[in-house]
């Protein structure tokens, strides 16, 4: 493995680039937000992430793309906190880099709440917090396989109910994310949906269900409860298919992982300064999160949360 040299010191911005020797395939993590910004496999799939041609890299706002972590919550129902909590908008520190053997390549990243200088607000105020935890993020680079895992760590007194996502965004080729034949999501039957635009409800009727993107796309699929882990499938092109899956434990209990899908289509992406007006092509985000039905946190207990993507 290697960790392309940077210099800690001067550039604690640089990017790590993480690579599995064996295979070739790499990941490129930048230390703001612990943000993966890129991922590609052994092989001619290229490239699986899509980050905004207009991502800000400096640290003046999260990521656009790549896979922006969210917590201690999803969305923003709380104003004086920022929009999908304060992981992705603070500097990390790069923590060590090791083999599992020829498996995997890793590099873990670690952030303590102390550290969280941008924006935490809420409970999570730096003024009146009475909470502490600290968080590491491991990055596991395989042949044809990411893993990203979350661990939080709650080392204050106190329990706190927390929510967590991977807001992954995923590069569809060609400008083809509207077209049925080339971009879709299978493997979500039983899940209850909350479409987040039109406020609609319904249980998706089976795993063969295909779920594309013909308007704007803003939807949180809720699992039923015989199904905490999340396995799905995203057709990125014909052909071209990536497996999906994610699990959690919050006190070394299995947690439920929803998941949220996410096309900005035309309208949106005209609101947002970090993404080019027509990007709405190239991407559809597939969001694993601990969203509902989340354990408290004990003193001194772990979440731990996990995201597979394969290549296939
Ligand atoms: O994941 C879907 C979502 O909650 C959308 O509502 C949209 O706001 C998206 O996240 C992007 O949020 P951001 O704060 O990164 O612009």
């Amino acid at each position: 493995m290697s960790i392309e040299a940077r210099d800690t010191k001067t550039d604690t911005m640089a990017p790590v680039t993480i690579v599995h020797a064996s295979s070739g395939a790499k990941a490129e993590v930048h230390p703001f937000g612990a943000t993966v910004v890129s991922f590609i496999p052994q092989g001619d799939r290229g490239e699986v992430l899509f980050v905004s041609k207009l991502a800000k890299r400096d640290g003046s706002k999260a990521i656009r793309g790549g896979i922006p972590l969210a917590f201690p919550q999803f969305g923003q129902p709380d104003k004086s906190m920022p929009q999908h909590g304060f992981l992705r908008n603070n500097l990390w520190t790069v923590g060590k880099s090791y083999d599992e053997g020829d498996e995997a390549s890793c590099c873990e990243f670690h952030l303590t709440l102390a550290d969280a200088v941008n924006g935490r607000g809420g409970i999570w105020d730096a003024q009146s917090t009475e909470l502490d935890c600290s968080m590491t993020l491991l990055v596991k680079v395989q042949a044809t396989k990411l893993s990203t895992v979350l661990i939080v760590n709650n080392t204050g007194e106190k329990r706190f109910d927390c929510q967590a996502l991977f807001h992954t965004y995923y590069k569809i080729p060609g400008g083809q994310a509207l077209n049925k034949d080339a971009c879709s999501v299978k493997g979500l039957g039983g899940y209850s949906v909350k479409d987040q635009i039109t406020s609609d409800t319904y249980i998706v009727e089976s795993n063969n269900v295909e779920i594309f993107v013909d308007r704007e796309v803003d939807r949180i699929y809720t699992p039923p409860g015989d199904k905490p882990h999340l396995q799905l499938s995203l057709k990125s092109a014909p052909g071209v298919m990536t497996e999906i899956s994610s699990m959690a434990l919050v006190n070394g209990v299995t947690c439920p992982v929803s998941v949220v899908i996410w096309n900005p289509h035309e309208a949106k992406s005209k609101t947002m300064g970090d993404f080019d007006d027509e990007e709405y092509h190239d991407m559809i985000c597939v969001e694993p999160g601990m969203l509902s039905n989340v354990p408290a946190i004990l003193p001194c207990q772990i979440a731990v949360f996990e995201q597979i993507i394969s290549v296939l």
